[in-house]
């Protein structure tokens, strides 16, 4: 089995500090947060940024400054920017951190509904996307929110788009989208390519047992406050630190060694870029 590989989503769009005083919200407290995920475990970094207000923004200067500060704290760390941003952005928006060339980013495979919302992914959408990381030599996360989104991807490898092996993550538990179940996942997983790599994002309640899961199943594992702002029922995590060292002492307990960022930049094929 591949050692471990562990994300950090350290922010996310939707959570507020009103929910969870401990969010990092600035690009000060995202690189501290960062830092502290990365120094417990974290190989990866799955950015999300916020304007003056604390509101979410996709803005290319915003997204610099934190990249630059988390570099600077952690200077091997995968940062890997959201395009999916907030629910209502239009792409233009969306694609703005991938002018800075990071090493990976997200890439959402369709159109999903988001708690009372719509997560806008249309064809046209997913299509510039991938042509714009390929031009970029961007590694694309492929976010799956409900199953027929591994379709999609595999579309696009057909259309020499995507680049095989994919690397995916199953976004589990969001109201509207796939339920955040084992079985799920083992569909899921069973659906994908030989030879691609993925990791899980479970929602909530989901993120501890879907954690565990995909540590035995030979996946990867994201953790952090955008997926998740509880250490246990009722009670709130101190840090996203506090999420990733937990998946390190099941990986532990389970013989399953965690991925350094090299190591993971190996399994992913990731040619490190300059930052
Ligand atoms: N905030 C969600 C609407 C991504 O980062 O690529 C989308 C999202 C996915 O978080
Ligand atoms: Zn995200």
């Amino acid at each position: 089995m591949q050692k471990l590989i562990i994300t950090a989503a350290v922010q996310g769009a939707e959570v507020t500090k009103q929910q969870n005083p401990n969010l990092p919200v600035t690009p000060e407290e995202l690189a501290q947060s960062s830092y502290e995920a990365y120094q417990a475990g974290a190989a990866i970094i799955h950015l999300h940024v916020r304007d003056e207000n604390g509101n979410p923004t996709q803005d290319r200067a915003v997204f610099a400054e934190a990249m630059r500060l988390i570099c600077e704290k952690c200077p091997d760390v995968i940062i890997q920017p959201s395009t999916g941003g907030a629910v209502g952005m239009s792409w233009e928006e969306r694609a703005q951190p991938l002018e800075l060339c990071p090493e990976m980013a997200t890439l959402t495979a369709g159109t999903v509904n988001f708690g009372g919302d719509v997560f806008y992914n249309p064809p046209a959408y997913i299509e510039r996307f991938a042509v714009r990381m390929k031009e970029l030599g961007i590694k694309p996360e492929i976010e799956v929110f409900e199953v027929g989104m591994i379709n999609n991807a595999l579309q696009l490898v057909k259309r020499g788009l995507l680049q095989q092996p994919l690397h995916f993550d199953f976004v589990m538990g969001v109201p509207g989208a796939i339920p955040g179940t084992i079985k799920n996942l083992l569909h899921l997983v069973e659906s994908i390519p030989a030879g691609s790599t993925w990791t899980v994002a479970g929602i909530g309640r989901h993120e501890l047992p879907l954690a565990a899961a995909a540590i035995v199943l030979g996946g990867h594992v994201r953790v952090g406050f955008e997926d998740n702002i509880y250490y246990r029922k009722g009670q709130l995590a101190q840090s996203n630190a506090e999420l990733v060292a937990r998946v390190v002492r099941l990986a532990r307990e389970l013989e399953r060694p965690v991925a350094t960022p090299d190591e993971a930049r190996k399994i992913l094929g990731l040619k490190r870029s300059a930052k």
